[in-house]
């Protein structure tokens, strides 16, 4: 049985190799995006043992993407196929530091065709996390449903539920439509981890502890709200919030896939038994690790390496 379960669309991921807008770049890298399966790669290579649910198509990306999640040593039984879509792509702008910009190819991919039919044969008994993003509601309406069900499904099974709101406004028919499901999403979790901007979509105020309440009040047991160079802000129920610092970087090459590894870091922390605070410590550890590569997952370490940073620092 894995520890984790993730489920999310991953894609071909298109970095450009030189400065310019998308439109005008002529080389580009390829590899592997999307946010579910970042934080997959990230707990596997912690030596967790992960299963990821999605949908490919079967096109030369789709066999690239089953065999660097086998590489990466993580369980393909829940991935399913569909011969009439392809599967999803993303292009990536080259910055010099900071927020690249991004175009998605993913309408009407493979992965939005999935559905409670492709996901209830997962058997939750001795799974200790199912991670839920706010990402692939956004993409069709069955893979929503799929997703409630698996909630539902996990949370009487006793599986723990973390959930990452990921917002993508351009994913979503409205922003008041976003609103609701995510929050309603969040309502079936034990763990919250927003941004503090993320938050004041959601909840209308970038106050953390006004973020914490409102999701402790839905339900969940503890909310990690994620504040940049402000570090974390750790709200468990019943108790006093806990600003953890961040760790300062000295080049910030790309930020994508930094939130994905504050996750990595609060989940190893979860799952390994540690306290929220020092779960938050490994995921402000991971984050700042990502933010020095380029990639969405190129920079989540080993747990040797995780251990060799925190110790150096
Ligand atoms: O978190 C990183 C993601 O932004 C990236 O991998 C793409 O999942 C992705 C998305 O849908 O935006």
């Amino acid at each position: 049985m894995p520890d984790v379960i993730l489920i999310g669309e991953p894609m071909g991921l298109f970095t450009a190799q030189e400065y310019g807008e998308l439109k005008d770049v002529t080389l580009f890298k390829r590899s592997l995006a999307g946010a579910e399966i970042n934080v997959g790669i990230g707990l596997s290579r912690l030596n967790y043992k992960v299963e990821y649910v999605t949908k490919l198509g079967m096109d030369p990306i789709g066999a690239y993407i089953e065999e660097a999640i086998e590489k990466e040593k993580i369980g393909t039984s829940y991935i399913s196929q569909s011969a009439q879509q392809n599967t999803g792509l993303m292009m990536k702008n080259k910055v010099q530091d900071g927020d690249p910009s991004t175009a998605y190819y993913r309408n009407s991919s493979a992965f939005t065709t999935l559905s409670e039919a492709d996901v209830n044969r997962i058997d939750f008994s001795d799974v200790k996390l199912l991670h839920i993003t706010g990402i692939p509601p956004a993409v069709s309406s069955t893979v929503r449903e799929a997703i409630v069900y698996l909630m539902k499904k996990a949370k009487s099974a006793g599986t723990f539920i973390s959930f990452d709101p990921n917002l993508r406004p351009a994913l979503w028919s409205s922003e008041d439509e976003m609103v609701t499901v995510l929050n309603d999403l969040a309502g079936l979790s034990d763990l919250v981890l927003p941004g503090v901007s993320e938050g004041k979509t959601l909840v209308g105020t970038d106050d953390v502890e006004a973020i914490a309440s409102f999701y402790i009040n839905k339900g969940a047991q503890v909310v990690i709200t994620k504040s940049g160079a402000g570090g974390a802000f750790v709200t468990e129920k019943g108790k006093e919030t806990v600003n953890v610092p961040g760790f300062k970087v000295q080049k910030v090459v790309d930020t994508v896939g930094a939130g994905d590894g504050f996750a990595v870091g609060v989940l190893h922390g979860y799952l390994s038994g540690m306290t929220w605070p020092e779960a938050a410590v490994r995921a402000n550890a991971i984050g700042s690790l990502q933010v020095q590569h380029e990639g969405d997952n190129e920079g989540l370490p080993s747990l040797e390496e995780l251990t060799t940073y925190i110790e150096n620092y």
